[in-house]
């Protein structure tokens, strides 16, 4: 009897040892960030320099700020994968409660990410996006076929359907550029097109010098260029500057995706007809509420899952291939009519 009795003890000692483990782990990592109720947002951006970033970052921290929480923002010095990594590892051992980021690859950042959610920590992507391994739920501004085609029937608009065109991307390996160029690829399959000739995609790593120089060179090896898609920020506006100050309004059509408040002098002056883009504080802040809802448990990331964005509204998660993601809304279209207003906002 004594001994049955001494071995359901034991029994009983080792199921409990096993159920604190089991706690322990599902909260690893994660006692200290909780301790004081306000718990820690990160969002990772591609890197600095970029006011695009810049007002994501700030949507997100209004967002979590809003929601009683603190907010880390950070970016590496270059849009590289390596400076990125190093910094979600930083953050797994600052025991963060969610990782928002703006991927400088698709793939290389995986064992990183993984990591981090494999101790607990909700990770998500917004802007450009991480593969569906390495988040649980991706924030996109637009439709990305969307965003592709809209800018290839935007030049042909401007250079009346004849002529060669490039591309003045980001870097060769951001995910958000990447798919929209591949749209842009489908769209230049229509017929219509077939006077129209994508001769380059270059490359200016959202880096302000580099995509002057790139601009430069895609000028001198195409004499006969006459358009350009930038479907960057910072694209944009360098090859808004080198084409004013080559006096090409007009020789050479710009557009693409920018920032009204960069772009204003060359939609105002002609030398960029048209534009487009989203708000980006917007897509921060969607990415604020989106990580809160995963740390709460609201949502777990999966298709139907809802929650509410703040001033946004009701936000449903939807398939994104192998993934699932959230949708801000429609690229908008920034011309001479509205950029003055524009400008002012982001
Ligand atoms: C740049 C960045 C950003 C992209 C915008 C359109 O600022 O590459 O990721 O969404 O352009």
């Amino acid at each position: 009897m004594k001994k049955w009795l001494t071995i359901g003890l034991a029994l009983i000692l080792v199921l409990s040892v096993i159920a604190a483990c089991g706690n322990n782990k599902e909260n690893n990592g994660k006692q200290g960030a909780d301790a004081g109720g306000k718990k820690k947002f990160a969002i990772i951006f591609k890197n600095t320099g970029n006011p695009y970033g810049e007002k994501e970052m700030e949507g997100f921290k209004l967002a979590i700020e809003e929601l009683g929480h603190e907010a880390i923002l950070k970016a590496p010095d270059q849009p590289t994968a390596e400076a990125q990594i190093q910094m979600i590892e930083e953050l797994i051992s600052q025991e963060v409660d969610a990782i928002a980021i703006v991927g400088n690859d698709p793939d290389a950042l995986q064992p990183a990410l993984t990591k981090a959610m494999d101790k607990g920590i909700k990770v998500l992507s917004l802007d450009s996006g991480v593969n569906p391994q390495s988040r649980m739920v991706h924030v996109n501004q637009a439709d990305p076929e969307r965003i592709g085609r809209v800018q290839v029937q935007a030049i042909y608009d401007m250079i009346g359907g004849k002529g060669e065109i490039a591309v003045l991307s980001a870097t060769s390996q951001a995910t958000n550029q990447n798919v929209w160029i591949e749209w842009m690829k489908k769209e230049l399959e229509d017929p219509k097109y077939a006077d129209m000739k994508l001769v380059k995609v270059a490359y200016g790593d959202d880096l302000r010098d580099k995509s002057v120089s790139e601009t430069e060179a895609l000028l001198k090896s195409f004499p006969n260029l006459k358009g350009i898609i930038s479907p960057t920020t910072v694209g944009i506006a360098a090859a808004g500057k080198v084409l004013t100050d080559k006096g090409l309004k007009g020789k050479v059509q710009l557009t693409g995706l920018g920032l009204p408040s960069e772009m204003a002098d060359y939609i105002e002056s002609g030398v960029s007809q048209w534009m487009y883009l989203w708000n980006p504080v917007d897509v921060g802040y969607l990415a604020g509420f989106a990580a809160d809802a995963l740390v709460s448990g609201k949502i777990t990331g999966k298709v139907g899952d809802k929650f509410t964005a703040g001033r946004l509204g009701e936000k449903e998660i939807i398939a994104d291939g192998e993934g699932t993601q959230i949708m801000l809304g429609d690229p908008f279209k920034f011309d001479g009519a509205n950029i003055a207003e524009w400008k002012k906002v982001y």
